[in-house]
């Protein structure tokens, strides 16, 4: 490119050269020529680069368009379950024994590759429970997080669940269940828990089951992954 450009202005320059202008006028006009070629060159190895860079940026912008997915689910439970702490697991991998009881609810955006999940995590004491079926209408799906070694509470929480899935305008959402704190002893087994959250009795819905642990981060990718393939395409 360099090498036509200035072979042009070199014609150009003999052709005024033959028409009778002096040599001194010449050379400076053959000086100016290759600056200028040289500038040309710059400009345009500029405007190619920036074109290349530009199509790179259009592409990744197009690929964030398409491809991009996008989930908003809602996390409840009864108060410590532990839904706080899967919050802070999926979204830092950090874990902590002192955490505050939530008042009211939370609202986290996590991003894992092109998923961005958009998490409300909500208080489980009674006053807060009648709030639950608000959040959960318009979300990908609804996790229910529960402490699988906590057996006072289990049929409380199995009750809260069944009512809240009884409401006509949460039909058909994915669920689902978690149960949390697998490494304390005497923790449910999956089977035992399924059967005492009554999970099978549930049929008008996807519904799954994982037995977790926030602490020691048992299946969080395995409830991750659940997530990821539950998100909805953004477009
Ligand atoms: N042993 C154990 N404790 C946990 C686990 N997950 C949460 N906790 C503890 O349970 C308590 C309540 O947790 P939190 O996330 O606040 O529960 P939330 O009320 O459902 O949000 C905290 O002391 C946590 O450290 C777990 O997997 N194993
Ligand atoms: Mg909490």
């Amino acid at each position: 490119m360099e090498y036509l450009i200035f072979n042009t202005c070199n014609q150009f320059i003999g052709f005024l050269s033959k028409l009778g202008c002096k040599s001194g006028t010449i050379e400076e006009l053959r000086g100016l020529c290759s600056i200028s070629a040289a500038v040309l060159v710059v400009a345009i190895g500029r405007a190619v680069w920036v074109e290349v860079i530009a199509v790179i940026l259009a592409a990744h912008i197009l690929c964030c368009l398409f491809f991009k997915q996008e989930m908003e689910l809602s996390l409840i439970g009864l108060q410590n379950a532990g839904k706080t702490s899967l919050v802070n697991v999926i979204a830092t991998g950090g874990y902590s024994e002192d955490m505050i009881p939530t008042v009211g609810f939370n609202m986290r955006k996590v991003t894992k590759g092109n998923v961005t999940i958009k998490l409300w995590d909500l208080g489980g004491q009674p006053r807060f429970r009648s709030m639950w079926e608000r959040y959960c209408r318009a979300v990908s799906a609804i996790v229910y997080v529960v402490d699988a070694a906590d057996f006072d509470n289990l049929s409380v929480s199995r009750s809260e669940l069944h009512d809240l899935l009884s409401k006509p305008s949460l039909s058909g959402i994915p669920l689902l269940v978690l149960g949390n704190k697998i490494d304390k002893q005497g923790a449910l087994s999956k089977e035992d828990f399924m059967e005492q959250m009554g999970l099978k009795s549930i049929t008008d819905r996807e519904v799954c089951c994982y037995m977790i642990s926030c602490k020691n981060s048992t299946n969080i990718d395995t409830v991750i992954d659940w997530l990821i393939k539950h998100s909805k395409s953004k477009n």
